[in-house]
């Protein structure tokens, strides 16, 4: 793999009109024809070969304006096909045959089979491994798609767009034609065939368009559509209520796919998911399944207009329809569930994933300028920081100047392939702010830190806040500018009021935002009539990292009084990491520290309010994790002693509330009948974080047993078997819970995932065998993406100590595991590998069986580009 640069982009030479696509099925042995309209681009050097894309492919026939071409004007390789002598500026038709193998398609990008099914994957660089293209998202056509297939075991022949007709095709076979008028790049291009079950709908457009919904899962899994239909629904209405945004196709198809290397993709009309993401029913699918499923349906309907009517010129423009498209659905699930604890569970994603990628050797701009391998850049920083930074945008203009931007790029830029500097200037050009140094937040990786300091003056009823921003380096790029960072605040004083400054000097203030701008920047605030306490970040509404001096009294008191929920929930964070963090030194010497009673005071208060809602309740007991912990201990890592540290503290919370524990533990059972909505989910989420901090306080098994004996779903089922066999791993009720689960979901995959997630993240260092045990099991597959991530990706993500074994031993088999997945799929490897991006934060004797199990996977042969580029970057 050649380096890419931003820097090096140019237009295509050739303009490409019009794309027709005949797929003739086979498992084996598929043949495509594609048949493509060109033109010379004008202005363009009129000798300029055509230079097509290709992946392994093997070029079966080639015809020019329906003529063959002479040996003589061509060159083709596996990974090329260029075309010589063309016309000047005529257009002219090329049609291109290649024979593929879907069935040995193990890399599940192109053309691949799933399940008996025949399915594509073509984003980012998947639809040069079907036929040769200009396989680039600035290369924008209309398709029309035939597809040729076995009938009575393709019953199913669907693509892209609206469906033409079809009909016999004789030898039992019939063949389907579709036409999508919308022109796309090729990245959007879409095929399955197959034998599905359908579950249909409708859907009415604010212009009184009807819509058919079909989602097309596996015979017999139709019910456990409902939801995820449910949820496509809402979204479409709420795109058309709060961005205006109506769907533009006859119909609207999602088929669900076993074997998935991620979530899911948005194809033109055709969106195509990993299973897990479309299936669930009470029995089987846990709240955050729910929640999942309704995100991420969103999430790819909104890509119909943020990646798809508008897409992007460049893979380096990734950002502007994920960031965008993240942040869409983000919006969408806080309107549908609750803000405040959806924003919660967001910072809480950021920050355990995108964080620790921000400050470590993997770390990159969200646009970044250089790439080896794209697959490696659909990361948590292009994603969810780079929906961070559009929500700062919303943040600085406000509500109505921010729809006023959106408005103006889909009307300027439907129909185009965009960049980043076309979006931000919408913006600029809506409301009149000069957006330039807010572009910096494209361009510079790492997380600001931004150090704040208070002082009152009570003679003059003035307060004054100091704030410093330090941006770390970053490979490839040591010094760094400052930032526009928004910061909402709010000055509480004594009697719990908001103070209302006389005036304001130092920086820009807009309604509650203060905007730092400079390296350093000194703001008085006049007319404070008593000392201040001060709330920053309200809402996270920058992502970054605070040092702020508080004194404690005043984080408690935010804790319980501040009217932002998120920032009450930031402050019993801000209260529980020194505890945390003293536990974990303290482990690490071989002491016991014991927790500040303010703490656990206001956790507890927390924990009982009653006028707070219970999801929230529930956050506020999910004390930070250990890589949390890890995080805010910087460097020279023990995670055995911060798993140690971190357990004494849950110790201590939970044997002082106990009876607080007693009383909310069950207490979701009252409510009846299941129903997966947000204020049920809260119910159940408090209810079992009670029940394991009661595990905690009474030291047995009993009380989880009998919760698993008596749970009607599967959140409390698997709430209940994750307290028996992360506590309790050696119990008689948690083997026979273990088996009565394997026993009663053993012919349901996405259940057995969480049985093998459930076992992989058991703490300790024991688990390494178990893992290795679960490996033999008739369950697993080492050739399925989900059952692949559940076991060995969650062990590795998720289990510190047992990862991180002291022996090395957890980093040696992960080794081992990442060649052989990359002989069969490469992105998948890569992918996992990335749990080792924290490597050099390890206590010196972990770091260094790190970086031997590094070094052996670098060494090895045969490498895929993939997992080669993150080793390296890795190691460096
Ligand atoms: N846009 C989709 C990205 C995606 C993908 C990328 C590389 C390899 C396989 C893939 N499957 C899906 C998903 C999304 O963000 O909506
Ligand atoms: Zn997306």
């Amino acid at each position: 793999g050649q380096i890419v640069y931003l820097a090096d982009y140019r237009p295509t030479d050739f303009v490409l009109e019009r794309v027709d696509l005949t797929f003739e099925l086979d498992p084996q042995n598929t043949k495509v024809e594609a048949r493509l309209i060109f033109h010379r681009r004008e202005g363009t050097d009129t000798r300029a070969p055509l230079v097509l894309d290709g992946d392994e492919l093997n070029l079966g026939g080639l015809l020019l304006d329906q003529n063959g071409v002479p040996a003589a004007q061509f060159t083709a390789t596996p990974e090329s096909l260029t075309i010589r002598d063309l016309p000047e500026s005529k257009p002219f038709e090329i049609t291109v045959t290649t024979f593929i193998n879907p069935e040995a398609n193990t890399q599940l990008m192109g053309l691949y089979r799933a399940g008996g099914l025949y399915c594509t994957q073509c984003e980012a660089e998947g639809f040069r491994r079907i036929t040769y293209f200009p396989d680039r998202p600035d290369v924008l056509a209309v398709y029309t798609v035939n597809i040729i297939a076995d009938k009575a075991a393709n019953p199913l022949l669907l693509s892209n767009g609206n469906f033409l007709g079809g009909a016999g095709y004789g030898e039992g076979k019939h063949f389907a034609a579709w036409f999508d008028p919308h022109p796309k790049p090729s990245y959007l291009f879409a095929l399955v065939a197959g034998d599905l079950g359908v579950v249909e709908d409708s859907f009415t457009t604010m212009s009184g368009r009807d819509v058919a919904l079909k989602i097309y899962v596996e015979h017999g899994k139709e019910p456990r559509a409902a939801y995820a239909m449910d949820a496509l629904k809402r979204s479409m209405k709420w795109d058309e209520e709060v961005f205006g945004r109506e769907y533009d196709l006859d119909i609207f198809m999602v088929v669900a796919v076993s074997d998935f290397n991620m979530g899911a993709m948005e194809n033109k009309g055709l969106n195509v998911f990993n299973d897990k993401y479309v299936l669930a029913d009470p029995e089987t699918a846990t709240d955050a399944d729910y929640a999942n499923i309704e995100a991420i349906i969103a999430h790819e309907y909104f890509h119909n207009w943020t990646g798809n009517r508008i897409t992007c010129r460049d893979w380096f423009q990734l950002c502007l329809k994920e960031g965008l498209t993240v942040y869409r659905d983000h919006e969408f699930s806080a309107d549908q569930r609750s803000r405040a604890v959806k924003r919660i569970a967001e910072v809480r994603h950021l920050k355990s994933e995108q964080f620790p990628e921000d400050a470590g050797p993997l770390a990159h701009p969200v646009r970044p300028n250089k790439y080896r391998e794209i697959n490696n850049f659909y990361t948590t920083t292009v994603y969810e920081k780079g929906s961070e930074v559009t929500r700062m945008i919303a943040t600085i203009l406000g509500r109505d100047l921010f729809k006023k931007g959106m408005d103006l790029y889909f009307e300027r830029h439907d129909g185009e392939a965009a960049t980043v500097e076309d979006f931000v200037k919408c913006f600029a050009d809506a409301s009149g702010r000069d957006l330039s140094q807010f572009s910096l937040w494209y361009e510079q990786a790492g997380t600001p830190l931004v150090t704040v300091s208070g002082a009152y003056d009570a003679a003059k009823s003035s307060f004054t806040l100091s704030l410093e921003q330090a941006i770390p380096a970053t490979p490839g790029q040591a010094t760094k500018e400052p930032m526009h960072i928004p910061l909402r605040y709010a000055l509480i004083l004594e009697d719990g009021s908001e103070a209302k400054p006389v005036s304001i000097s130092g920086a820009e203030v807009t309604g509650d935002v203060l905007h730092l701008t400079e390296r350093a920047q000194t703001v008085t605030f006049t007319g404070i009539s008593s000392r201040p306490v001060v709330s920053l970040n309200r809402g996270f509404s920058a992502p970054v990292n605070l040092h702020f001096e508080q004194p404690m009294a005043d984080i408690a008191n935010i804790a319980r009084y501040e009217t932002d929920l998120f920032a009450r929930w930031q402050a019993l964070t801000d209260l529980a990491l020194p505890n945390l963090t003293r536990a974990a030194r303290a482990a690490q010497n071989g002491e016991t520290a014991t927790c500040d009673p303010a703490f656990i005071d206001a956790l507890l208060a927390t924990a009982r309010d009653e006028s707070l809602e219970p999801a929230f309740r529930a956050q506020a007991l999910a004390v930070p994790s250990e890589n949390d912990i890890a995080r805010e201990l910087g460097g020279n890592n023990d995670p055995d002693a911060i798993f140690a540290g971190r357990l004494g503290v849950l110790g201590e919370i939970a044997r002082t509330g106990i009876d607080t524990f007693r009383s909310l533990s069950g207490a979701a059972k009252a409510n009846g009948a299941f129903s997966p909505d947000a204020a049920s989910a809260g119910r159940r989420a408090l209810s079992n974080a009670a029940l394991g901090f009661l595990a905690h306080a009474e030291d047995s098994p009993a009380r989880a047993a009998e919760a698993f004996a008596a749970a009607d779903n599967m959140t409390d089922l698997s709430a209940a078997l994750t307290i028996l066999s992360h506590r309790f791993p050696e119990a008689a009720e948690t083997t026979a819970a273990l088996a009565a689960f394997e026993q009663r979901f053993a012919s349901n995959a996405l259940v057995i995932d969480k049985w093998f997630a459930i076992q992989a993240t058991a703490p300790g260092k024991d688990a390494l065998d178990r893992v290795r045990k679960l490996m033999e099991s008739a369950h697993f597959n080492a050739k399925n993406p989900n059952r692949v991530r559940a076991l060995v990706g969650t062990f590795a993500f998720a289990n510190a100590t047992g990862f991180n074994r002291a022996d090395g031993e957890g980093y040696a088999f992960l080794a081992d595991q990442i060649l052989d997945i990359d002989k069969r799929n490469p992105q998948l490897a890569a992918r996992i590998l990335t749990a080792m991006r924290s490597w050099r934060s390890l206590e010196p004797v972990r770091a260094e069986h790190a970086r031997r199990a590094l070094v052996q996977i670098e060494r090895a042969t045969g490498l895929s580009t993939d997992t080669r580029d993150i080793v390296e970057r890795t190691l460096k």
